[in-house]
């Protein structure tokens, strides 16, 4: 059997798991079997950057990392990936920060992965490459002659050609896409606008649905392969968290009160503006939810460092006081608000705790929250998932309530009619909902995507390989 080597930007090191475990990290836990390799960025940063390739390893699992020096981080991860990649794949043009010098940068380190990983390799390692920040890293591990089946999976959404076409250079971009084996998307809309991408900017027409296509020679496969999570682990935490320490102590700040909860990373993609004002809305229109229900909304910090995610918190804060300052009773807050992480179990119990989840990213590659909430639920006392249109997770969670993020008035409404919604009618949603999370897992999109790439080199075309071994 190959040996599978995943690549992405920051590798969860196995002393680093616990308090925060990302969506990549558990989706990928059951494709990891002994003899894998994860390779990718340290999270460090130090003066001699990815010269030394760090080796550990755990439950036979090696991890390899390299660290970036000051410079390369800023302009590969934090100005480029993030200030002009991120804004682009979720349709925000006007926050697109394009520099030269940070593409450049961009592409010194997707090189400085290929060196690193390059002598790592086996001749028939399966090579499964994640998300945005390493698009060009196959053409880098190409030019050092690997010529393994390489695979490359998109976390967020892809863009349709007016939006793509925006990002200045994309057209390399657009082109190391094509010299991955499989490109794979979360939902059928961001695989058909990426086939658009090709039609518009290649003049090559894709088959729309087997996504096959030849670039140079090169045969490429766009794939559908909707992320999962393990729907059965997480339900089976939200039980005894349900009835731990923390869910206990929330409990009891409730008093008489229902719970209604948000989980999301602090980012503009998220809609917490749209959602806190939606809050408020709430409250204003449907009074008789003062003082029955709270909504806590748990944000982790991230990306500090850039100023749209400090200006979004300061907005979040303004928001949250007002709200709060014009609701609260002396002994009801309408609003709670942490910007820390909690324990994953501790968020399991509060998930089961909660009669409303509302998950209304502007954009959303699929969102997971929407996932683990309808995991966590009690199937005798289910709670109602109130969904966004633009989250991928709504393609397949069509049972939720599902509402457009910018309409505050539409989401304080849902809000109401989720609280006020029959046993009967939560039990069916929840019932079609559940069948779908427990049946689409994580490990059923590795061994999807996994399969896949393996059968890549069936494809008769790969004449660049024959050119080079
Ligand atoms: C990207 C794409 C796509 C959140 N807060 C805490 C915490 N979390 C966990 C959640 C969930 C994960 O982090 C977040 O996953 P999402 O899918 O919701 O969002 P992104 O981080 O933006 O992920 C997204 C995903 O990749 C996978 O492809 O779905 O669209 O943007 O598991 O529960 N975990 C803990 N404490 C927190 O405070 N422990």
């Amino acid at each position: 059997m190959p040996r599978l080597v995943v690549v992405s930007n920051r590798v969860p090191l196995p002393s680093e798991r616990g308090a925060k475990a990302g969506g990549l990290a558990v989706a990928l836990t059951d494709a990891l079997q002994p003899g894998s390799l994860w390779f990718g960025w340290s999270g460090r940063r130090s003066a001699r950057g990815s010269a030394t390739t760090h080796m550990q390893r755990s439950e036979g699992v090696t991890y390899a990392t390299i660290d970036l020096t000051e410079s390369d981080y800023q302009s590969f991860y934090v100005n480029f990936s993030n200030g002009a990649l991120w804004p682009l794949l979720h349709f925000r043009l006007g926050l697109l920060d394009f520099k030269s010098e940070d593409y450049d940068g961009y592409r010194s380190v997707n090189r400085q992965f290929a060196a690193a990983l390059q002598p790592l390799l086996r001749p028939d390692d399966l090579i499964w490459v994640h998300d945005y920040h390493l698009i060009p890293l196959a053409s880098e591990l190409r030019a050092l002659g690997v010529t393994n089946r390489i695979g490359f999976f998109l976390h967020t959404p892809f863009v349709p050609p007016a939006i793509f076409n925006a990002l200045p250079r994309s057209a390399e971009l657009l082109a190391n896409l094509c010299t991955y084996d499989i490109v794979g998307f979360h939902t059928r809309s961001y695989h058909a606008a990426f086939l658009d991408c090709v039609a518009e900017n290649l003049g090559i027409h894709p088959d729309p649905d087997d996504g096959r296509f030849v670039v140079r020679g090169h045969a490429v496969r766009a794939i559908v392969d909707p992320i999962g999570i393990d729907a059965d682990g997480f339900a089976q935490r939200a039980i005894i968290a349900a009835n731990g320490t923390d869910a206990g102590m929330l409990r009891d700040s409730l008093g008489k009160g229902g719970l209604a909860i948000g989980v999301d990373r602090l980012d503009y993609s998220k809609g917490l503006i749209n959602r806190f004002e939606a809050i408020g809305r709430f409250f204003a229109n449907y009074p008789q939810h003062r003082r029955e229900v709270s909504f806590l909304q748990i944000a982790a910090r991230s990306r500090e460092e850039q100023g749209a995610y400090q200006r979004l918190r300061r907005e979040l804060d303004r928001i949250v006081g007002d709200t709060n300052g014009r609701y609260s009773e002396f002994d009801w807050t309408p609003l709670r608000y942490m910007t820390r992480a909690v324990k994953r179990d501790t968020l399991a119990g509060f998930f089961r705790l909660s009669r409303l989840a509302v998950v209304t990213p502007l954009r959303d590659g699929m969102n997971l929250v929407a996932k683990e909430y309808v995991a966590a639920q009690d199937p005798d006392n289910p709670g109602v998932l109130i969904l966004s249109r633009f989250a991928g997770a709504a393609e397949e969670l069509t049972e939720a309530l599902i509402v457009n993020p910018y309409d505050s008035d539409e989401i304080a409404e849902a809000m109401h009619i989720g609280l006020a919604m029959e046993l009967e009618e939560r039990k069916e949603r929840w019932e079609s909902l559940h069948t779908k999370v427990a049946a689409n897992t994580a490990r059923r999109f590795s061994t999807v995507f996994l399969n896949h790439l393996g059968r890549a080199d069936m494809q008769p075309e790969r004449p660049h390989l024959r050119a080079i071994s």
